[in-house]
């Protein structure tokens, strides 16, 4: 089944697409092309509905794809060095996107002012803000070694649900302590997954946190290369592709302080002629084989598991693998622990794929022409990047009709813009969205595959609404908006305050939804020895001086509802 010249794992830049379209095992599940065009894909992540951040590998830069259109100018361009592996590699959306619009991407920095190969300055984390456009305002946050390299560089980068951010690079072909060579150079930060906090500061619970130095910087070592990590969504366990030299590609489930193995050991401990007593082993760490491995290499890439429907339910939290050699897609179903999986056939009950056969069980997609990631889209579907095709695909269920991915609807202000997306998934996309009983708040309506207006005034309802895919399926289900009257500042005027006595003054919000936030606004200054909590919306302190001070408070609710009001504060 080898269509291509397999070289050692390492990224295949070169090879032709014509290899047909990518083909799924299960009759029930199509592929769709989201769009094409793109040159030398990487990796993507969702920064909405149908909208896109991909990076492309050699010439740095971050495109976007909105509604399935590749947009015709960059959101970045940076100088990065693409020698063998290196490059644009790594993208990971701030957990709290769009509220903390950061944007972290991980690079093989160029030395030179464009992009270069062969004079690379350094393997490299930087935070981007998203302005709405463009990733703005970079921040170094991670400094990464980058020879001799070139290839082995990792590069994916992932917020776990901790809300830590997970950073894997490969052996750089180095020969020390972190390759399990006890007598080797000290831990460099080669061969790591590194856990840090959003600003690149190191968590106090870090596995090896105590021991500081580098070392308190990593969650586990031992690692040949990786192009994959994700999160188990029903866990939170960490797991992570890892490709092995000319044999042995792994699965592993990566608990805190773990080692892989490499350079002692590839693939389970009992293929191999070391053993795990020689390994470099730090206070805290653990060897463990892997939870699956390849024989003959095929170049794992992402990983992914897919928290949703969508695709069936027999699909449902299982993970899904890539490999960049021969362009197939691997589905795994973990068993009833989920640290580990089931397999029928019984030569792969050791967990390694001897032969074709044995691999052929975990097959269920060909033809993708060198994956490169695969993630769940906002609406359920597996979306596939491939390097080969310069494409992305998504993966459907087209037996399955179409359905709300939400249940219910959060309240309407009066006043304050509405714009909420049903998540749709399941069916064949386009959807379409109507109202099939009832009436929506007024003001409210269904627009595309949302629910948007602004709500006039302050009227609830029930009603009934319709999808319909591309080919006719539909559902129905009934939905609530409740409604809120707009927020206004409750306060006729504020106490009056005493000089040096204790003040205490404070704001109330009427209507509009809590938790609220305060501001002082228009340039106004509180009396000197006063100050104020926004959070609380209470003044206080001991005011000094006598007079009468005109203030402008502004109060902002949780569902985006702001008013102003000016209070005399008056001392005496
Ligand atoms: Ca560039
Ligand atoms: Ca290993
Ligand atoms: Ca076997």
């Amino acid at each position: 089944m080898k269509r291509f010249l397999v070289l050692l794992a390492v990224w295949l830049s070169a090879y032709s697409s014509a290899l047909g379209a990518p083909t799924l095992k299960d009759s029930n599940l199509s592929v769709t092309e989201i769009t094409s065009g793109l040159s030398s894909p990487t990796t993507m992540a969702f920064i909405g509905t149908d909208d896109i951040l991909v990076l492309q590998k050699d010439n740095g830069q971050v495109r976007r794809v909105i509604g399935g259109v590749l947009q015709p100018s960059a959101v970045l361009d940076v100088a990065v060095d693409n020698s063998s592996e290196r490059g644009m590699l790594g993208i990971a959306v701030h957990p709290n996107f769009p509220t903390s619009p950061s944007v972290y991407l991980y690079y093989t920095e160029s030395s030179t002012a464009g992009d270069s190969s062969g004079s690379a300055a350094a393997n490299r984390v930087y935070r981007y803000t998203w302005n709405g456009a463009t990733l703005a305002s970079p921040l170094l946050i991670l400094n990464l070694p980058v020879s001799p390299g070139p290839n082995h560089d990792g590069g994916v980068i992932t917020f776990g649900p901790d809300g830590k951010l997970y950073v894997v690079i490969g052996d750089l072909n180095r020969d020390g302590q972190l390759q399990n060579f006890p007598g080797g150079p000290a831990p460099d930060d080669t061969s790591v997954i590194l856990r840090l906090n959003d600003d690149g500061s190191i968590p106090s619970d870090n596995p090896f946190f105590s021991q500081g130095g580098n070392v308190a910087k990593y969650y586990a070592y031992g690692i040949r290369n990786s192009f994959g990590m994700a999160f188990d969504p029903v866990t939170d366990d960490l797991w992570m592709t890892e490709n092995g030299p000319g044999s042995f590609d792994e699965i592993n489930l990566v608990e805190p302080g773990f080692n892989s193995g490499w350079e002692k050991l590839m693939g389970p401990d009992a293929r191999n002629a070391n053993d795990a007593s020689g390994l470099f082993s730090l206070a805290g760490s653990q060897y463990a084989d892997p939870k699956f491995s390849w024989l003959d290499t095929v170049g794992p890439t992402a990983i992914v598991f897919l928290d949703s429907t969508t695709l069936g339910a027999e699909y449902e939290n299982d993970a899904f693998v890539g490999d960049i050699n021969n362009g197939n897609l691997y589905r795994f179903k973990p068993n009833g622990m989920r640290n580990g999986f089931v397999f029928s056939g019984a030569g792969l009950a050791d967990f390694v794929a001897d032969s074709g056969a044995e691999l052929n069980e975990t097959i269920i997609g060909t033809g993708f022409a060198g994956i490169t990631d695969l993630k769940m889209g906002p609406d359920g579907r597996l979306y596939v990047v491939s390097f080969g095709d310069g494409k992305i695909y998504a993966i459907s269920n087209a037996t399955l009709p179409p359905s709300f991915g939400i249940t219910t609807l959060p309240p309407a202000e009066v006043g304050v813009a509405y714009n909420v997306d049903l998540n749709i998934n399941g069916g064949t996309p386009p959807f379409s969205v109507s109202l099939v009983t009832g009436l929506l708040p007024p003001g409210l309506n269904p627009v595309g595959e949302t629910i948007a207006g602004t709500l006039t005034s302050v009227k609830g309802s029930r009603f009934t609404l319709r999808v319909t895919d591309n080919i006719g399926a539909s559902l129905t289900q009934r939905f609530k908006i409740s409604a809120v009257a707009a927020v206004n500042i409750g306060n006729q005027s504020l106490p009056t305050g005493r000089v040096g006595r204790n003040y205490n003054g404070r704001l109330s919000a009427r209507s509009g939804k809590k938790p609220f936030t305060w501001s002082l606004i228009g340039g106004s200054l509180l009396p000197s020895g006063l100050s104020f909590d926004g959070a609380a919306g209470r003044i206080t302190g001991t005011p000094a001086a006598v007079g009468d001070t005109n203030l402008t408070f502004q109060v902002t609710d949780t569902l985006g509802g702001v008013t102003q009001k000016a209070l005399t504060l008056s001392v005496r």
